[in-house]
């Protein structure tokens, strides 16, 4: 890309012009969760140093001080930069047993959004220094405003999102996110500090030759799953697919969004209602993915149609390259 550099603040209130009666309250959500991003990025970056030279997580560090897990710190860091925005009324997370309401403090007493968010997915690869993720989804509350947030705030159908969006931090940090039109990705430059427009109106090719799932689990498939890796293998004498798996899911996502793919993560023998959240990783992978065009099911209808009914509930996920997820639900 050549040109003028757009940074995501610039970006987001640019956007913002475009909805007259906007507050500005999401675009601030959206900031902040930019920032909360710059300084996760900033300690996953020593993460090897950490574990490796400076001490075991967990332990006390040379200078006395504990040495949180980096999950642990993500998780913190994304409530207290969600706690003082003021636009935010509650938060879940899948690192905490239940959600968290801010509305003792009067500052937010007029916050209308939640946000939902896993602070640091794949959290297994940051010890062999492999990409990881955050995951957010944003809802209006339905609860009154000034009131405790109820979890009727959060149990909301993905259809609801008013945005969401990841962060991947890999050979290049980039946050990807919609507001429902479209989807727009950013890289972080670290010499500026500043996460810059790099993939504007993201769209997903319809068809693709990837696949991506931990094909380990194979012989505890369904049929259907099945029948769908075999065709993916043999492609009827021409060039198979190729398959490629991370164990990170917004790395396997990411690869897919913009070059074409399909995501599975069935149910298995030990997790036969799949193993993803869908509060925190499916719904708002799932908005992404129709945003750029493709499509996100569990096999018996769209992701985000699933009513749910439990903050850490899981679901089977099929999602990536429309064509490839239609050729799949045929079973
Ligand atoms: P986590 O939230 O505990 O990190 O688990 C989620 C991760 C996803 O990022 C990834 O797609 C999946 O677990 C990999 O699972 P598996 O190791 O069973 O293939
Ligand atoms: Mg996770």
């Amino acid at each position: 890309m050549s040109g003028r550099i757009i940074t995501l603040d610039e970006f987001i209130f640019e956007k913002q012009k475009d909805f007259p009666y906007a507050s500005g309250e999401l675009s601030g959500l959206l900031r902040d969760i930019g920032v909360a991003a710059k300084i996760v990025n900033r300690d996953l970056g020593k993460a090897g140093l950490v574990d490796h030279i400076i001490g075991q997580t967990g332990t006390t560090n040379i200078q006395g001080e504990e040495v949180k897990k980096l999950d642990e710190f993500a998780n913190n860091i994304l409530i207290e930069c969600l706690k003082t925005s003021g636009e935010c009324c509650g938060v879940a997370s899948e690192e905490e047993d239940t959600f968290i309401s801010f509305h003792e403090s009067q500052r937010y007493s007029n916050a209308k959004y939640v946000v939902l968010f896993d602070p640091l997915d794949g959290s297994s690869n940051i010890d062999v220094g492999a990409p990881v993720g955050t995951i957010f989804s944003i809802y209006k509350r339905v609860s009154p405003i000034g009131g405790a947030c109820t979890i009727e705030d959060f149990l909301q159908p993905g259809t609801a999102q008013v945005a969401a969006g990841y962060v991947m931090y890999g050979s290049s940090t980039m946050l990807f996110y919609t507001t429902g039109a479209g989807v727009n990705g950013f890289t972080l430059d670290r010499s500026i500090g500043e996460f810059c427009l790099s993939h504007p109106d993201v769209k997903t090719p319809v068809m693709a030759k990837t696949y991506s799932c931990n094909q380990g689990n194979y012989a505890t498939f369904s049929p259907s799953v099945k029948t769908f890796i075999d065709y993916c293998q043999s492609s009827d004498g021409k060039k198979p697919f190729s398959l490629r798996y991370i164990g990170s899911m917004v790395a396997d996502f990411h690869r897919n969004l913009i070059k074409g793919g399909i995501f599975m993560y069935p149910g298995t023998a030990s997790a036969p209602k799949g193993k993803l959240r869908l509060m925190y990783e499916c719904n708002p992978l799932a908005f992404l993915q129709e945003q750029a065009g493709g499509k996100a099911d569990w096999g018996g209808g769209r992701i985000m149609e699933i009513v749910p009914t439990e903050l850490h509930q899981r679901t089977i996920v099929y999602i990536g390259s429309a064509g490839l997820v239609e050729k799949l639900m045929e079973g």
